[in-house]
């Protein structure tokens, strides 16, 4: 076993890589990822671990999204250090049930975010590269595996709809050009499959439409889900 930085104390994913199917749920910000997982959370055999946007928002006291969003050159290095540190933390969670579903992946951190920040000039060539050297230790010496990703696709002004409604007040500012580069870059990495590599199969489902036909995706491909991991 070893102490997690979340405060949990699991075993290494290593030792049980053989038992646990792992889904990552990835999709811009406002793709309906927290509906998907809430309700896969009643699904039998599924574990859902949430994402630590809690923590980036109470880093002893700071809240790293918030500084992040009103001045991104400042804090981009913080911030992505942070999400970095606690996405392995949740790659590293060992659950008791055969399927676990997270919230993102370091992979969405490094491939979309980092390099969204980075290509808008957010994030200075120096912090980009001590982010990059530090994902690949991570990749070197952590099991960051991932067995499935299902991707929410999603139009960016739907998500930007989404996001308005929440009012998530750290986002409040996010303009359309943010949501439309990051939407570029989750194509490109998980539909083009031209930038960067794709750790596992992908599932696209599209979460334009409103809740209630969006969920009834979600129930439609429950079972080709829950099958994968048989
Ligand atoms: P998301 O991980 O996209 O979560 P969400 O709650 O917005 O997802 P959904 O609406 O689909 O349920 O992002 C949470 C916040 O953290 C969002 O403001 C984007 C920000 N973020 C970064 O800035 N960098 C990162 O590396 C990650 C993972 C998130």
């Amino acid at each position: 076993t070893k102490q997690l930085i979340n405060g949990n104390t699991c075993k290494s994913g290593e030792e049980d890589e053989n038992k646990i199917f792992t889904v990552a749920v990835e999709g811009n910000i406002g793709s309906g990822k927290s509906t998907f997982l809430k309700y896969f959370e009643n699904v039998p055999g599924v574990e859902v671990i949430p994402e630590p946007v809690s923590k980036w928002k109470d880093v002893n006291g700071h809240n790293t999204l918030d500084l992040m969003y009103k001045d991104a050159n400042r804090w981009s290095l913080a911030f992505q250090s942070y999400v970095q540190l606690t996405m392995m933390g949740v790659h590293n969670v060992n659950c008791g049930s055969k399927i676990k579903m997270m919230e993102r992946s370091i992979y969405s951190a490094r491939y979309c975010f980092v390099e969204n920040l980075y290509k808008g000039g957010l994030l200075p060539d120096v912090d980009y590269a001590i982010l990059s050297e530090f994902y690949d230790w991570i990749q070197s010496n952590e099991n960051t595996h991932v067995d499935l990703i299902v991707y929410l696709q999603s139009d960016p002004l739907i998500c930007q709809e989404r996001i308005q409604m929440r009012n998530r007040y750290e986002e409040k500012k996010v303009p359309i050009e943010y949501l439309q580069s990051l939407h570029d870059l989750h194509e490109d990495w998980l539909i083009k499959k031209n930038s960067f590599s794709v750790p596992a199969p992908v599932l696209v489902i599209n979460t334009n439409a409103g809740i209630s036909e969006v969920t009834k995706k979600f129930e439609q491909h429950k079972s080709q889900i829950l099958s994968y991991s048989a």
